[in-house]
């Protein structure tokens, strides 16, 4: 029985690649510089696919995929079914925030009872945040540039992932708050874990001596 291991290229790939070569994996072909989807590794039982990141939670899910690597973001707005995520991997680190356009006065915007129009591709992540703060919200569902919706007056404010801040500072926005700390997680599928248990606990146990914590 192989084992299929579904990853998003960039940073998740680049940063999982340790943790595979601590379970003694390694990719024969560098995906940036192909157009493949699927990948041999130098074990015979042991393949890569790559797919968009919110879809490898999807692919382990239907077993497309034994194993895969996810951010806490993609996870919260899949809902995690099926899923067992035994290891955080510390690994694609950022966070969820809330930013607005310079100037925008957001403490007025989000007192009690107030209605803040909000542009996001997270909208699972942002309803459970402003219904806490008691925030009404229309949310506008977005898939990328998110950035660019206070500037041109669709939204009053994003929910997006902040690494450095460059993107943010780069369109004049500023971030307002934190919704939460992001890294990515080792997703297991729960049926292969029973059929497979020998080399995906062999994974599973593998990635957790090469976590880096921090
Ligand atoms: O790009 P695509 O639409 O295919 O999907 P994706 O953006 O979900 O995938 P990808 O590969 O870009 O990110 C995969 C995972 O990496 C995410 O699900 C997060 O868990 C994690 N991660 C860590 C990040 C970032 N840091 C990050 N900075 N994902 C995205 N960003 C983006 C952010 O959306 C914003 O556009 O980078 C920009 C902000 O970065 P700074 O450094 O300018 O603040
Ligand atoms: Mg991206």
């Amino acid at each position: 029985m192989s084992i299929t291991i579904a990853l998003s290229k960039g940073r998740i790939y680049d940063e999982t690649l340790p943790l595979l070569a601590a379970a003694g994996i390694t990719v024969a072909e560098d995906p940036e510089k192909s157009r493949k989807l699927i990948f041999p590794t130098n074990q015979p039982d042991v393949r890569v696919v790559l797919v968009r990141a919110s879809d490898v939670p999807v692919y382990v899910q239907y077993g497309g995929a034994d194993v895969g690597v996810a951010g806490l973001d993609s996870l919260i707005e899949h809902g995690g079914q099926g899923l067992y995520l035994p290891l955080d991997l510390q690994i694609a680190q950022c966070r969820v925030s809330v930013a607005v356009r310079e100037g925008f006065d957001y403490q007025a915007a989000v007192r009690q009872g107030a209605r803040l129009k909000i542009a996001t591709k997270y909208t699972s992540i942002a309803r459970e945040f402003f219904a806490k703060k008691g925030v009404h919200v229309d949310m506008v569902k977005l898939y990328g540039s998110m950035e660019l919706a206070p500037l041109t007056g669709m939204a009053d404010a994003i929910v997006d992932l902040v690494s450095t801040g460059g993107t943010l500072k780069a369109n004049h926005l500023v971030e307002v708050e934190r919704i939460m700390d992001i890294s990515s997680r080792l997703v297991v599928n729960q049926a292969a874990l029973k059929l497979k248990q020998a080399k995906l606990r062999h994974i599973i146990d593998s990635f957790a001596g090469a976590v880096v914590k921090g």
